[in-house]
């Protein structure tokens, strides 16, 4: 492979004028400034999903006892139904409406004459055979463009049958799914609903933020919390529900798992009810260990510290041989990765730990924040384009506002390596000379393809066949290609099988494509005339 600089000074002499600045080699001693939260640009096979998706199919989705209607064509609720892979289970004291996708399905009648009646009778409809203890309404482009009043048929509906109904005005237009989508369900969820319950707190008590349970990634986390003791209140929003959610306000510490889509909402938390948030991550056994120290640390009780080592050593030897065994096979190898906004950083400590090298890493819509830290954060001048991104504030709630730490012991956890309400961002994962992108799009993929001539390829949805028919295999890492999970030891374990069997089998790589041996017209004994 040529040297990294050579790489990047072949790509630059390609690259457009708009994109420079988006991508970076990182530098030792650097600062590594990175372009990154701008607009897609036009008739670009962006990689990145809209604002609907971001609001629907991202953050509203995966509470599995609220009955979600998209308002609008049946194409937007079809493409967000099931392809996430947010599993959810109910009980019996948990409906769970997962399986379902509510559409108004409007039409060209609807959209010249309005929709609010047919959203009116879907609601009746979802109310009489489904008795959900909540409602939520999204609504897609068209919508937006022919103005139908989403929120005032809520508020008429919420009267009408005595259920909680939200409208989030999410129209795909708006932006990306994160600028846009992320921030519009998160600040609902904010303003209605959390807060709302009157659980007890409980002791150990945590909310699990940014776990969205893609192939059952949430559970494992659970299943690891509540082994050694803790109380998980809410999870926002994996396997999370509306009924849980409403207590979220209970607990004593926010974990916040994917930074780009909640950071906001444990800030706010912060403000409103005194609780601390910590950075965690639950995949990659140093990601997982470090999270549970953390924790045992953030409660300071020497049972639920001694308990935690107890649990890492239990679960570490259970895969320890076969981690092993795959380290064997993976040593050596690089990969590029490339996720939406946090999952690049969530996966390079277990890449690291089989002894694969990432060569080239990025974000589909990261804030700089989630490249270089959050020190960034004062320096960062939202563009015009940032004006589509909602933004709401909250003040001390005085009857459910609580401190837990003293400033003693605030001192003693920073000693201890402890940071509270802090984020280093994706730099202090990845090594020097890896080449960074930011919305990278088809063009470049194919580019850094042949320049960098990666192992495996981490990819999303759209970018996985272009990149596995040039014969490099990919594993998406957002809904995992029907596998996981991947969090947690057993995740590890899991994840460390999938890439093994990946890189040793590039299918696409073993065939001749058929034209390429298909004798020419001229040449042919089969023509046709
Ligand atoms: Fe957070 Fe996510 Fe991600 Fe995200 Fe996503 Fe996702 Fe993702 Mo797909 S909330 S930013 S908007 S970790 S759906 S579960 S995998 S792009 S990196």
């Amino acid at each position: 492979m040529d040297s990294k600089e050579k790489v990047l000074d072949k790509y630059s002499s390609k690259v457009y004028k708009n994109r420079k600045e988006h991508v970076i080699t990182i530098e030792e001693g650097e600062p590594n400034v990175i372009q990154a939260d701008t607009r897609a640009i036009p008739g670009i096979m962006t990689n990145r999903g809209c604002c609907y998706a971001g609001c629907k199919g991202v953050v509203l989705s995966p509470l599995k006892d609220v009955a979600i209607i998209t308002h609008g064509p049946i194409g937007c609720g079809f493409y967000t139904w099931g392809t996430r892979r947010h599993k959810a289970k109910g009980d019996e004291n948990t409906q769970s409406f997962g399986e379902y996708c509510f559409s108004t399905d409007m039409q060209e009648t609807d959209i010249v004459f309005g929709g609010e009646k047919k959203l009116k009778k879907a609601i009746k409809e979802v109310f009489e055979i489904f008795k959900p203890n909540c409602i939520m309404i999204c609504s897609t482009c068209p919508v937006g463009l022919i103005g139908d009043d989403i929120h005032a048929v809520a508020a008429e509906a919420e009267e009408l049958y005595g259920i909680k109904i939200l409208a989030f005005s999410c129209e795909g237009y708006k932006g990306v799914s994160q600028s846009g989508g992320h921030h519009i369900a998160n600040n609902g969820l904010m303003r209605s609903v959390i807060g709302t319950g009157d659980a007890e707190p409980m002791k150990y008590s945590v909310n699990l933020l940014g776990e969205y349970n893609i192939g059952g990634d949430g559970w494992e986390t659970e299943r690891i919390l509540k082994r050694i003791g803790y109380n998980v209140v809410s999870v926002m929003t994996g396997d999370g529900s509306y009924a849980e959610l409403k207590n979220a306000h209970t607990a004593d510490l926010n974990l916040v798992q994917c930074h780009r889509s909640i950071n906001y909402i444990a800030e706010m938390m912060k403000t409103k009810y005194g609780i601390d948030w910590i950075k965690v991550n639950f995949i990659g056994l140093d990601g997982i260990k470090k999270s549970l120290r953390d924790m045992a640390l953030f409660f300071n009780d020497p049972d639920l510290i001694a308990r935690t080592e107890a649990v890492i050593a239990d679960e570490e030897e259970e895969i320890a041989e076969g981690m092993a065994h795959y380290k064997t096979r993976l040593e050596g190898k690089t990969a590029a990765i490339y996720v939406g906004g946090s999952r690049t950083h969530h996966y390079i400590n277990l890449l690291k730990t089989l002894g694969v090298e990432v060569v080239l890493a990025g974000y589909e819509f990261g804030h700089r924040d989630d490249y270089e830290g959050r020190d960034v954060l004062p320096s960062i001048k939202r563009d015009a384009d940032s004006k589509n991104v909602e933004s709401i504030t909250v003040e001390k709630d005085p009857e459910n506002f609580k401190s837990i730490l003293t400033p003693e012991r605030l001192e003693e956890l920073k000693n201890a390596g402890v940071h509270l309400e802090e984020y280093n961002g994706l730099w202090s994962d990845i090594n020097d000379n890896t080449v960074v992108t930011d919305d990278y799009n088809h063009f470049e993929t194919e580019e850094f393809l042949k320049l960098l001539k990666p192992d495996i390829f981490f990819s999303g949805i759209k970018d996985k066949f272009l990149i596995q028919k040039s014969g490099v295999p990919s594993r998406q890492l957002h809904s995992y290609d029907y596998a996981g999970p991947y969090a947690g030891f057993r995740g590890a374990l899991n994840f460390a099988k999938d890439i093994t069997m990946a890189v040793y089998t590039p299918a696409w790589n073993l065939v001749e494509a058929p034209w390429k041996n298909t004798p020419t017209l001229e040449g042919s004994l089969g023509g046709t005339e």
